[in-house]
């Protein structure tokens, strides 16, 4: 039986035996997975907790909050923000960064997340996550939301805990990506899969079909191709699989290939797409892109795009390599035509 390693030992030997990360980077990660145990716990309640349903506020993307968004939240900022090695943190649920207080020293790194994705699903016990991605503070005494504004291939660590069957948290420091599954009796994550790959070609497909008639021509025509199964242009049946919680289908896209689409369409054709590139997209696009998928908005990689505000939404079409490249092919050729 292969020694088990615990992420701590994981982290250590990162920065120890291969220089791969610093002590301060390593101390923020052990401390962002122990709140993630944490959250599993509240999560894990359930309606004996009294920590489901709605917390009757709005966060700044005008959805209703769940009681659970706010507890997600309140637990990573009060995890994080007295250790030394963080200036500031932002989050989905926060119109405005936190600002490590004045009482407590100020680190290096900028913490980002969506404190729990997915809350639609929280009240019918369907798997739910945290994402958070970490960019280095540029230098300058203050700290402010302009820092933020950083591209997603400036990331120097990102990861996802989904709370499923498994609690798992799955993340990359630049060097693949690795997963740990929380082992409750020991309270430990431990190693359970590490040089994730995605494989380049699919058979699934995961979007909410009931826009459909809401998507532009190049979306229509990839899933058109996809539905005409082994008769059509793609000579292959496709499934399908929409969870509408993205920690849970990148999860299974992580683990088994796939297609993920959340498009622009002409619901609200001002907005980009549904998704936030700073603390959902730009994390996910580079797990993804570590196991050897890729991520785009139909026509740019997601990790090159520069970000004008922090809550910023853009279209995402991630996980196998040739998928992808399909998608991004078909959007070219609508706009040279
Ligand atoms: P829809 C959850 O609210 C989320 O932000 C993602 O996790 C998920 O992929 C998407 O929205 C689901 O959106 O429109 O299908 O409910």
């Amino acid at each position: 039986m292969a020694k088990s390693i615990s992420l701590t030992r994981y982290l250590v030997e990162q920065q120890r035996v291969d220089g791969l990360i610093p002590a301060q980077l390593r101390l923020l990660l052990e401390v962002v997975a122990r709140a993630c145990k944490s959250i599993s716990h509240s999560v894990n309640k359930g309606a004996l907790g009294e920590v489901l349903g709605s917390a009757g506020s709005e966060n700044v993307q005008g959805e209703i909050q769940k009681k659970l968004d706010i507890i997600a939240n309140e637990v990573l900022i009060e995890a994080n923000e007295w250790g030394g090695h963080l200036a500031a943190m932002a989050s989905e649920e926060m119109d405005e960064i936190y600002q490590v207080p004045n009482r407590y020293p100020r680190g290096e790194y900028l913490l980002l997340f969506d404190p729990l994705d997915g809350s639609s699903n929280i009240d019918v016990n369907v798997s739910i996550g945290t994402i958070f991605s970490v960019l280095v503070k540029p230098e300058g005494v203050d700290v402010s939301e302009q820092d933020f504004l950083q591209a997603g291939h400036q990331q120097v660590a990102a990861g996802y805990c989904v709370y499923g069957p498994q609690t798992t948290l799955v993340l990359t420091v630049g060097h693949g990506v690795a997963m740990f599954t929380l082992d409750r009796e020991q309270g430990s994550f431990m190693l359970t899969q590490e040089h994730v790959r995605i494989p380049e070609d699919t058979q699934e497909f995961a979007i909410n079909m009931s826009n459909m008639r809401h998507w532009d021509a190049p979306t229509k025509r990839y899933i058109d191709e996809c539905l005409q199964g082994r008769e059509g242009p793609r000579g292959k049946d496709f499934n399908m699989r929409w969870i509408a919680s993205m920690v849970a289908d990148v999860h299974r896209i992580l683990t088994r290939g796939g297609v993920f689409m959340y498009p622009w369409d002409k619901r609200e054709p001002g907005k980009p797409g549904k998704l936030r590139l700073m603390y959902e997209a730009n994390p996910m696009a580079w797990l993804v892109e570590q196991a050897g998928g890729a991520a785009t908005n139909g026509r740019q990689r997601i990790l090159d795009i520069a970000p004008e505000q922090l809550h910023q939404r853009v279209s995402v079409v991630l996980g196998s390599k040739n998928e992808v490249e399909r998608v991004t092919q078909y959007y070219a050729q609508a706009t040279s035509a």
